[in-house]
């Protein structure tokens, strides 16, 4: 059994994200990847005896534990590394770290619903303030994030 086996497609945003994570820790050659294919409609019954959401990526570990959702499995990385982390444990930075993540998240999340058509007219509503707003310091590190992610995508 691989020491780590994830849920995988290559046309998830959050996929790429933990592989990101997984690079920087220096796990990346621990995870088997395992194509796997999730669409809202339709849910995958066999992901879901691992993940109820039926969501990517969903980490599985040797002793069965499941781990899942993006932040909680970049969380999780951090803890098997010596390095320098991803989300130090004092506080402000780790508060600075949790802050970037979530605005990343949340940049991709729009990206993802404008990529599947499914974007709404609040979405329409939100592009229109950020376009106006790119000079935002706090937007910076979530774009910058946000746009590595999908970097590698495009690529
Ligand atoms: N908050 C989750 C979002 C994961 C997510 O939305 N994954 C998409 C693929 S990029 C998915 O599994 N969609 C299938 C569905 O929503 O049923 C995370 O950060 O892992």
């Amino acid at each position: 059994m691989p020491e780590m086996l994830l849920h995988w497609s290559p046309r998830s945003p959050f996929v790429r994200k933990v592989m990101i994570a997984a690079h920087e820790c220096g796990l990346a050659d621990r995870i088997e990847r395992v194509r796997t294919v999730v669409a809202a409609a339709t849910p995958n019954i066999e992901l879901m005896k691992e993940n109820p959401q039926s969501r990517l990526p969903t980490l599985r570990l040797a002793d069965g534990t499941v781990v899942y959702d993006s932040p909680v499995i970049c969380e999780y990385f951090d803890t098997l590394h010596g390095g320098a982390k991803l989300f130090p444990e004092s506080f402000p930075e780790r508060l600075v770290a949790l802050r970037r993540q979530s605005l990343g998240d949340g940049g991709t999340a729009r990206a993802a619903e404008r990529r599947r058509g499914t974007k709404s007219d609040v979405v329409d509503e939100y592009d229109e303030h950020i376009r106006g707003a790119r000079r935002w310091p706090q937007l910076r590190d979530g774009r910058v994030l946000c746009v590595r992610v999908l970097g590698v995508i495009r690529g």
